[in-house]
């Protein structure tokens, strides 16, 4: 028997998740993106436990928004555009300080679009790589001109540890579990456009609201 459950899952659905975010006017939706990002945690979680630290943390940026989502306010949740005029709208964002509000919708998705980046850059890298590149610099390579810009110094440590196990190219691909190099290669040219226009929307709003540095 090969149900549906004892199916590997593939990057592909994955990364099809954020093709779904898009709402015909350019809206981004709250459950999908998180869905996508429950995803890509699993993804993680199948590299190795050495990458434990990093996925809790993404964990628990998506259990805080899935809260807003599926709480009594959870309509104003819908998309990304709606959470950020009902936190603003209400003061339930602490803009200069974490005070009152230290864990808003704004400044958990704000990680998360940050990590975005950092995907987009590393899946890029992935895509236009030859056979002998290697995973642990294409990661930190994007890791240095994204995410870590926004951490600390002992959390940049602790990352650059991290990138040094993750399995090289071959292995990576394999388990993505797409099918052949080329198949992950075309698969990566579909879905990094996607990508991109999610985080592209989001950079923007958050940049016309003042948000991008939330604390
Ligand atoms: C496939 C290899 C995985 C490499 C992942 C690269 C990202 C490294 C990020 C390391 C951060 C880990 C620890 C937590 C840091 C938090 O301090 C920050 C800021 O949050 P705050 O402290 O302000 O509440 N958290 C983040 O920046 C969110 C990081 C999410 C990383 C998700 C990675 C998903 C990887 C998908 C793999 C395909």
């Amino acid at each position: 028997a090969n149900s549906v459950e004892e199916q590997k899952f593939s990057l592909k659905e994955v990364l099809d998740t954020f093709s779904l975010c898009l709402s015909e006017n350019k809206e981004v939706y709250i459950e999908h993106y998180v869905e996508g990002w429950r995803g890509l945690v699993r993804f993680m979680n199948s590299l190795g436990s050495v990458f434990s630290f990093i996925s809790k943390d993404a964990v628990n940026k998506i259990e805080i928004l899935a809260k807003f989502f599926n709480g009594e306010n959870g309509t104003h949740y819908s998309t990304i555009q709606s959470m950020v005029k009902y936190e603003l709208d209400n003061g339930l964002v602490d803009l200069a300080k974490r005070d009152k509000y230290p864990e808003s919708g704004c400044r958990t998705l704000l990680r998360l679009h940050r990590a975005l980046r950092w995907l987009e850059l590393f899946l890029e890298r992935l895509r236009t790589s030859s056979e002998d590149c290697k995973t642990s610099v294409m990661c930190s390579e994007a890791y240095n001109e994204s995410l870590a810009q926004h951490h600390a110094w002992i959390i940049r440590k602790a990352a650059g540890m991290a990138f040094c196990v993750l399995p090289g190219r071959p292995t990576f691909f394999e388990v993505m579990n797409v099918g052949t190099s080329e198949q992950v290669v075309s698969m990566l040219g579909d879905a990094l456009p996607l990508i991109s226009e999610v985080y592209d929307i989001t950079e923007k709003l958050y940049a016309q609201h003042e948000l991008l540095q939330l604390p």
